[in-house]
């Protein structure tokens, strides 16, 4: 037993001895320069058929679908998700015609018109991956759009509005003129992974 006792404390010696020296291990430093983070862009351009007001003029009860077509494009660098953000409208009575009161009409001037209340619309987005419809043939004065589509850097396509005069609308929007605006919207791709917008979609 003292032959081993005596052994751990030569080693201790030993390695108090050590604990004295000076190391010189070899290492290496490198650096990483010049390193900056800019921030991409979203710019949403239009051009096309659709940035030109139309005009239609004697629309009537049962008349074909109007189609306008408004070509839009991801002009920045990052990817985004295009949305349509619904339409205003106005209701002119354009003057109000004697089978307009015969029917019934009553309300006159700016905003007594009948026409934006009876159009019917139908929303898409065309010319993508795949067509979207974000309103189908519905009410205008209901328009409410839902989805949208994944527009990635650089992509083009085209947001597609159609109009139509039900043919069960009878005499009370005669010479009424109904005026619209509709706008679109591009936003982020969160995660710039293709999965979500702000909204979540
Ligand atoms: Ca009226
Ligand atoms: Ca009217
Ligand atoms: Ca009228």
């Amino acid at each position: 037993m003292m032959k081993i006792l005596k052994s751990l404390g030569l080693i201790g010696a030993v390695v108090a001895v050590a604990g004295g020296a000076t190391y010189a291990y070899f290492s290496d430093t490198e650096t990483s320069s010049g390193n900056t983070i800019a921030a991409g862009t979203l710019d949403l351009q239009m051009s096309g058929e659709g940035t030109v007001p139309f005009s239609v003029t004697d629309a009537y009860p049962g008349m074909p679908a109007v189609k306008r077509l408004v070509h839009v494009k991801n002009a920045g660098s990052i990817n985004g998700h295009l949305q349509f953000t619904g339409a205003t409208v106005s209701n002119d009575e354009n003057g109000l015609k004697e089978p307009e009161s015969s029917d019934g009409d009553s309300t006159d001037g700016a905003s007594g018109g009948e026409l934006c209340a009876n159009l019917e619309v139908q929303v898409s987005f065309v010319g993508g991956a795949s067509d979207v419809v974000l309103y189908p043939w519905g009410s205008l004065a209901a328009l409410n759009p839902t989805g949208d589509a994944l527009m990635p850097a650089a992509a083009e396509r085209d947001l597609k509005v159609e109009f139509r005069v039900p043919g069960t609308v009878g005499n009370t929007i005669q010479s009424d003129i109904c005026g619209i605006n509709y706008g679109l919207k591009l936003v982020q791709d969160v995660n710039q992974d293709g999965t979500a917008d702000e909204d979540g979609h």
